[in-house]
């Protein structure tokens, strides 16, 4: 793997954390105790092309692959991370239709998302009873005449309120003749599709400017041309696009580690505790290190992956050892820093205590920590 990166590559992280420190970063505060949905900040992202930096330009996109999309994504987290999972899910959404769409579909939907038309896309997944193990989920598409009709409930929906199109997983086939994960199959639902209804947003703990939200389908009928891939394939498209997201989450990680780290040395300069910088204290000292090391080598693991995927070798596993280390990093990261700000880490005033409470869903979404450990201990055990 050459770590060099490309003009292209270079570009693209350039231009994604001149716009994060010009734009994203004095607003990320604001956006977090607000709970803003950051609209306009997400169309200038759209602007720029980092709405779908894995997408080929004829479909409207950057076409500048997955080191981009992961080196754009940790500038943006560095800046505001409940913008940059906004921007993961919408990536990986214009991802999956240019991977399994039709024409037709890819002609509708992955222009709209590239250019900002639609301000996100949604990823309908996980349901109440169905979220480390989607392969148990209940919600069914039957067919009727030449429309499929969607009932069910889903779960913890990143931008479902303000996506203009949705994938959607359902069942389309009995469990008896399709056992475990077969006869899930995946649709393109628009939204404002009548009996698609929206929840209440969720009152989360960190992410706090990102819109989370349950989706109910009642009766929601979508014509055949929704199908997106083929019938009863959904389970491994699901599988598929979740391992390209998961090196999102991890370059969304590392991006809030690098803001913790950079506030915990500047304020380990400027405090003074027995007449001297904090930074002169070993405590500190081996905090940082750990730290800078950490961060180096979550980094290295998530430009793997991505290099992996950018030449078409496989990669769920890499993505998998990339997620889990980087976002448990992370994680350690944030919470040392608030204890280098120590009483001043615990107030608002200070970033250390929102990069805490935005970085502890990393080890969570698109699969928790454990779902991680299961496909790398099955890929060690063979
Ligand atoms: N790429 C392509 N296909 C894959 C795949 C991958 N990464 N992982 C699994 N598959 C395929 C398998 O090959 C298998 O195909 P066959 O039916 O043809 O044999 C099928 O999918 C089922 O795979 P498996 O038996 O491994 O499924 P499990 O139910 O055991 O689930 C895990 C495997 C746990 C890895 C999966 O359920 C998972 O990732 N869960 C977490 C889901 C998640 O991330 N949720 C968050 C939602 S978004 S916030």
């Amino acid at each position: 793997m050459d770590l060099t990166l490309d003009h292209t590559q270079a570009l693209i992280q350039k231009m994604a954390r001149e716009y994060a420190t010009r734009v994203i970063a004095p607003e990320a505060s604001a956006i977090d105790r607000e709970s803003r949905f950051p609209t306009s900040i997400l169309k200038g992202l759209a602007e720029l092309g980092l709405m779908a930096v894995g997408v080929s330009p004829e479909l409207g996109g950057s076409g500048a692959g997955t080191v981009a999309y992961a080196l754009a994504m940790q500038e943006v987290a560095r800046a505001c991370a409940s913008t940059a999972v906004t921007m993961a899910v919408t990536n990986m959404v214009g991802e999956v239709i240019a991977a399994f769409g039709t024409d037709a579909q890819k002609a509708r939907y992955n222009p709209k998302l590239a250019s900002g038309e639609y301000a996100a896309g949604a990823f309908a997944l996980s349901e109440p009873g169905a979220g480390s193990d989607p392969g148990v989920m209940a919600t069914t598409a039957r067919r009727d005449g030449d429309a499929w009709v969607i009932d069910g409930q889903k779960q913890w929906i990143t931008s479902g309120a303000h996506a203009g199109v949705m994938v959607v997983w359902a069942r389309t086939g009995d469990r008896e003749t399709f056992p475990g994960t077969r006869g899930v199959s995946c649709f393109l639902v628009e939204s404002g599709t009548p009996g698609l209804l929206i929840g209440k947003a969720e009152d989360k703990m960190g992410i706090r400017g990102s819109n989370t939200v349950s989706l109910t389908f009642d009766a929601c009928r979508v014509p055949e041309s929704a199908l997106l891939g083929e019938l009863h394939g959904g389970f491994k498209i699901a599988m598929m696009a979740l391992d390209g997201g998961r090196i999102g989450i991890s370059s969304q990680a590392i991006g809030i580690a690098r803001a913790a780290l950079a506030e915990s040395v500047q304020y380990a300069h400027d405090r003074k505790q027995f007449d001297k910088p904090i930074a002169s204290f070993q405590a500190t000292q081996w905090k940082l290190a750990d730290m800078v090391t950490e961060l180096d080598a979550a980094h290295l693991l998530t430009m793997r992956a991505a290099w992996l995927k950018d030449n078409g070798r496989p990669f769920s596993r890499e993505a998998s050892m990339a997620k889990v280390f980087a976002t448990e990093m992370a994680n350690r990261i944030c919470n040392k820093a608030v204890q280098i700000h120590g009483g001043y880490g615990y107030i608002r005033e200070f970033a250390a205590e929102r990069h805490l409470r935005d970085v502890r869903v990393t080890m969570i979404y698109e699969g928790t920590s454990e779902i991680q450990r299961i496909v790398i201990a099955r890929s060690a055990l063979g």
